[in-house]
């Protein structure tokens, strides 16, 4: 029996290996993805970043652990270790912190250590994903560290997004970087037990208010509560939450965690979590697709041929446009 099929019939063992063959990008995890495709979306995706120290893993293991014991929910965890020399132990304390739940066969945790290109990092995990998912985690929580390009691509898997912050990280939140909050479809405000809350609180309602029409913020946080109904239409539109938690004492998880339930619920019934996938399979397709046309056609065109056209365009003989055309009319010569 392959790989493949032993997970999809339980075996835990196949479930390590094919994460490593994934991981690696071999053929016999590759292999095993297209076996498995028919078998995944059917798990939750739940992305969870923020800045570096903010308590992501701590959250994602107190969300486990409620998952778990409270909803039997069997549950994956993929963190992405950060390319950033300044958390480079995190991957250990992470394991560490996540002894509370050694030993529960319903809970994989799995660290990956980011190398290569950042599309890379997307790319492999999707596929640790897909391999999860496939062996039946109902819930599979994704740690990332910042708001870079890669987090935002690997955002783009989840469908849903929390974006962790905490008081202290600066003034006046340095760390809400433009793109953050268009991420965030649930703010977490972790280390409520730290001074400084309410002024973290505050600078995201109003970063909120930027990026959504102010009423709605208003109305859906409590703050205002006569302003008039606003005339867009609400039945579609999801107001990022913005939920206070102390991980370290599990203060806020059960309410994060019905948080996530009601987007769930929101993308299904809004039509959204169809669109999502669909836009995400279009997008991985797309990736693909290019890579592929590149490589068939760097397969068919010499270098020297190649250098020669290049030559052309940098003596102005030849033009960009023309260059290209060559080069791709030139495959079949
Ligand atoms: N006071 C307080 N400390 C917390 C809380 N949550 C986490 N911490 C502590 O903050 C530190 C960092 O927590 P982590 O969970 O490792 O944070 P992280 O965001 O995963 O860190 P990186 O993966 O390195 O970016 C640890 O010492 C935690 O014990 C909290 O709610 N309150
Ligand atoms: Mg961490």
């Amino acid at each position: 029996m392959n790989l493949a099929k032993q997970l999809l019939s339980g075996n835990r063992l196949a479930l390590t290996r094919l994460l490593t063959q994934v991981e690696n990008d071999t053929s016999e995890g590759r292999a095993a993805l297209t076996e498995l495709f028919p078998h995944t979306g059917a798990a939750h995706l739940i992305g969870v970043t923020g800045a570096p120290g903010t308590g992501k893993s701590s959250l994602v293991n107190q969300l486990a652990l409620h998952f778990r014991k409270q909803e039997e929910r069997q549950v994956a965890i993929v963190a992405v270790d950060p390319s950033s020399p300044f958390t480079g132990g995190a991957v250990l304390g992470d394991r560490v912190r996540m002894r509370d739940l050694a030993g529960d066969p319903g809970v994989f945790i799995r660290s990956m250590a980011s190398r290569g290109s950042l599309g890379g990092l997307a790319q492999t995990t999707a596929g640790l994903v897909q391999v999860f998912d496939a062996a039946g985690f109902e819930i599979i929580l994704i740690e990332t560290v910042g708001a870079g390009q890669a987090e935002v691509e690997i955002a783009r898997l989840a469908q849903t997004t929390l974006v962790i912050e905490a008081p202290g990280l600066g003034d006046d939140i340095q760390a809400i970087k433009a793109g953050i909050l268009e991420i965030a479809d649930i703010l977490v405000v972790n280390k409520a037990d730290r001074p400084g809350v309410e002024n973290t609180l505050k600078a995201l309602r109003s970063a909120l208010e930027l990026a959504h029409p102010v009423q709605h913020v208003f109305q859906h946080h409590g703050v205002l509560e006569t302003v008039e109904a606003p005339e867009v239409p609400t039945y579609n539109s999801w107001i990022p939450p913005i939920q206070k938690t102390v991980a370290t004492e599990c203060t806020g998880i059960s309410e994060l965690a019905d948080e996530i339930a009601r987007h769930a619920e929101h993308l299904r019934e809004s039509g959204d979590w169809a669109a999502r996938e669909r836009s995400r399979l279009g997008s991985e397709l797309d990736a693909m697709l290019q890579d592929m046309l590149v490589t068939r056609f760097r397969d068919q065109v010499s270098q020297s041929r190649y250098e020669a056209v290049l030559d052309q365009v940098f003596q102005r003989e030849l033009a960009p446009w023309e260059a290209v055309k060559m080069l791709l009319n030139g495959r079949s010569q």
